[in-house]
């Protein structure tokens, strides 16, 4: 990376650099942050950081997703925790055979403009290393997905972000509107390996037990890092009056990844499956 490029990251405007020296971890203040961050990773399985833009940075981002969020679908998806099909071989009445529906009004990356200072910080390459190295991987790419990339996502008062795994390992979020009350990020920390899953705090949950669930403070401008791949987990139920707003960026260890086209229509519904259907009859023509 050139000096120029480094200069013009908007990360170095947006981020409150005094608190979050993402641009400088391999000396002082920034080595000590750095190992700070991988160490909650490595023994929580998360990293929280509140404050992580500047407020003045955060009202903008905010105003950006308030304005967009009228050109949004609302997004009603049903699926079970694992986001895939049933194991056939589970009890009926199994917990981890029931379906919740998740609604939400999302933006997908491609109904954010390059323009927005949102996608900017996203494709932000020091906020990107940051990202890498915190999550101690040799190689991390933005998501190559047109509609997966970015996305922003508003959460209504009275819904709710079912429990849930990621389809990848860590997800990275921002938090851009905080809900006047409820919608917090819940989630059980490490809930399954590669191997198991731990099925009595699963089914617990599931059955509504929240008191093994974790949970942080988080008000707006906080980004976080979480295995929501490993770990269960959802948003409580939005109170009062304002929408939950978070902007969701993904990553890849992967270059150039994209998602299948099945999958990117039953998330994003109709308005996806039109530009695929139509891109399809165009190359077969
Ligand atoms: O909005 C959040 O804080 C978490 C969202 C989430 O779990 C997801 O998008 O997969
Ligand atoms: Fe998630």
């Amino acid at each position: 990376m050139t000096n120029s490029t480094h200069q013009t990251d908007i990360a170095l405007q947006l981020i409150d650099l005094d608190r979050y020296p993402i641009a400088d971890l391999d000396r002082g203040a920034g080595t000590a942050f750095l190992a700070d961050c991988q160490q909650s990773m490595e023994t929580n399985g998360w990293c929280n950081l509140d404050g992580f833009v500047h407020a003045e940075a955060l009202a903008h981002l905010n105003d950006e997703a308030n304005e967009l969020l009228p050109t949004a679908e609302v997004l009603h998806v049903r699926r079970n925790i694992y986001q895939g099909a049933i194991d056939p071989s589970l009890p009926e009445d199994d917990p981890r055979r029931k379906e919740f529906t998740h609604i939400a009004v999302q933006l997908a990356d491609d109904q954010i403009s390059e323009e927005t200072r949102v996608k900017q910080l996203y494709h932000s390459d020091i906020l990107t290393e940051f990202v890498r190295r915190v999550q101690g991987k040799d190689q991390l790419y933005r998501c190559a997905d047109e509609f997966q990339a970015l996305n922003v996502v508003a959460l209504h008062p009275d819904s709710w972000h079912a429990w849930h795994y990621d389809t990848t390992e860590c997800t990275v979020t921002l938090l851009l509107q905080a809900a006047e009350e409820g919608g917090e990020f819940t989630f059980l920390p490490d809930s399954r390996t590669d191997q198991a899953e731990d099925r009595e705090a699963v089914d617990r949950l599931l059955a509504g037990d929240m008191s093994h669930a974790q949970t942080f403070s988080r008000g707006a401008g906080t980004f976080t890092l979480f295995r929501g791949g490993y770990s269960l987990h959802g948003v409580t139920k939005v109170e009062g009056k304002r929408p939950r707003i978070s902007a969701i960026f993904t990553y890849d260890e992967e270059p150039g990844r994209v998602i299948d086209d099945d999958i990117n229509v039953r998330i994003y519904g109709e308005r996806v499956e039109k530009i695929l259907t139509a891109r399809h009859a165009e190359a077969n023509a």
